[in-house]
């Protein structure tokens, strides 16, 4: 990993040519014809700043504080299952690299770590532990028992995912996850060794979870459960009356139902629909701390980052996941100092316009 690595473009160019065609595959693919996965990149682009001058201001601050604690920015890592297939050190050196940076690292059900080694690997760091409810209902409570006990401060319940999303690429090299690369979760549900598919793993979870068991799951949590993958106002109204201590507007990065809703196009309607009840966060296709900015306009608390932070652990390990995120901090501040704001909730519609429609000006 080189210093010349100055953007998060720089990154995953660095991880595609390192990671062999099944597992770039899985890393960067989404369903069907990827436009989702497309669309949500151009969306943040569909946006131009309003900046306002002569602000006065000689300081600027990233740092924000969510669901009760500091982080050095509103950017979290989302959880991304399988991190062992891109450094040896996985999860593990996910969560110093999110430690380092000061923000929240959230942790893939389908981690090649457990919640506990994890937690060891960053003493000082912040978690919250993402939930796929398996049909077998003893594993899933084990895995959520565990990361409540080892200090993850919420639990962020995945909704997008009833079924595995068609990813095309996958089955065109025949991706599966080797034998030796342990999910701990899916071992204790199979109770099998051998390499297995992306789709044998989601047969393994409960597809037909409701209303009412997001909120069974938030009265027996004692940490804030959080809804991730909603896109429709009905549902972030939802989420926040059946106990969600806060809404994540993502369609699992365009790997789910392709066609689906961009996220920056779904972000005002869930704020709206919220009405300051619960965080609102948003993930997919954040690759530059304006789209963060733009985000924060819109009315999110915070982003996650999902590839650009794994496309830096697999060139760089450690280092380079942290370098991702600290790019990000960078330019967000960058972005802040620009548009005559001291700090991210100074951020509004106000500094928003809808850029012109599709024209010379797209890129
Ligand atoms: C994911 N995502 C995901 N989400 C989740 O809730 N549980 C998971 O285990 C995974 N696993 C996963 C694997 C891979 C390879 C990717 C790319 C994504 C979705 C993730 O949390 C997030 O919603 C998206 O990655 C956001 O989009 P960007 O930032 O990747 O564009
Ligand atoms: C994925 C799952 C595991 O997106 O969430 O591949």
């Amino acid at each position: 990993m080189s210093e010349d690595f100055v953007t998060v473009a720089d990154f995953e160019r660095a991880a595609e040519e390192k990671l062999d065609a099944g597992v770039a595959g899985y890393f960067f693919g989404g369903a069907g014809d990827e436009l989702t996965l497309r669309e949500n990149v151009a969306a943040w682009h569909g946006w131009r700043l309003r900046p306002r001058a002569l602000a006065g201001l000689g300081a600027w601050r990233t740092g924000v504080e969510l669901l009760g604690g500091e982080i050095s920015m509103p950017v979290l890592v989302a959880p991304v299952a399988y991190q062992g297939l891109v450094d040896p050190d996985g999860e593990l050196a996910m969560a110093r690299a999110a430690a380092a940076a000061e923000t929240v690292m959230c942790l893939s059900t389908l981690a090649t770590n457990r919640p506990r080694p994890v937690a060891e690997a960053a003493p000082g760091g912040r978690r919250w532990f993402q939930l796929y409810c398996f049909r077998d209902e003893g594993v899933t409570r084990a895995m959520v028992e565990e990361a409540i006990d080892c200090g993850y401060e919420a639990i962020v319940i995945t909704v997008d995912a009833p079924r595995g999303g068609n990813r095309e690429r996958d089955r065109r090299t025949g991706f599966a996850i080797p034998a030796e690369i342990g999910v701990p979760s899916v071992e204790a549900a199979l109770g099998s060794e051998r390499a297995i598919t992306i789709e044998e793993t989601f047969d393994l979870m409960e597809p037909a979870l409701s209303w009412s068991d997001l909120e069974d799951l938030a009265s027996d949590c004692r940490v804030p459960v959080l809804v991730k993958g909603v896109v429709a106002a009905e549902d972030a109204a939802l989420a926040v009356e059946h106990g969600a201590g806060g809404v994540v507007v993502s369609n699992h990065g365009g790997r789910q139902l392709d066609r689906c809703v961009a996220t920056a196009e779904a972000l005002p309607e869930v704020v709206d629909a919220v009405e300051g009840r619960a965080p609102v966060l948003v993930d997919g296709g954040i690759r530059r701390g304006v789209d963060v900015a733009i985000a924060l306009a819109l009315g999110a608390d915070a982003v996650l980052v999902g590839r650009p932070a794994l496309w830096g652990l697999a060139a760089g390990g450690e280092t380079g996941a942290r370098r991702v995120l600290e790019l990000l901090r960078a330019e967000l501040e960058l972005t802040l100092a620009l548009c005559g704001c001291a700090s991210p909730d100074e951020l509004g519609r106000a500094h928003l316009r809808r850029a012109p429609a599709a024209s010379v000006y797209s890129v």
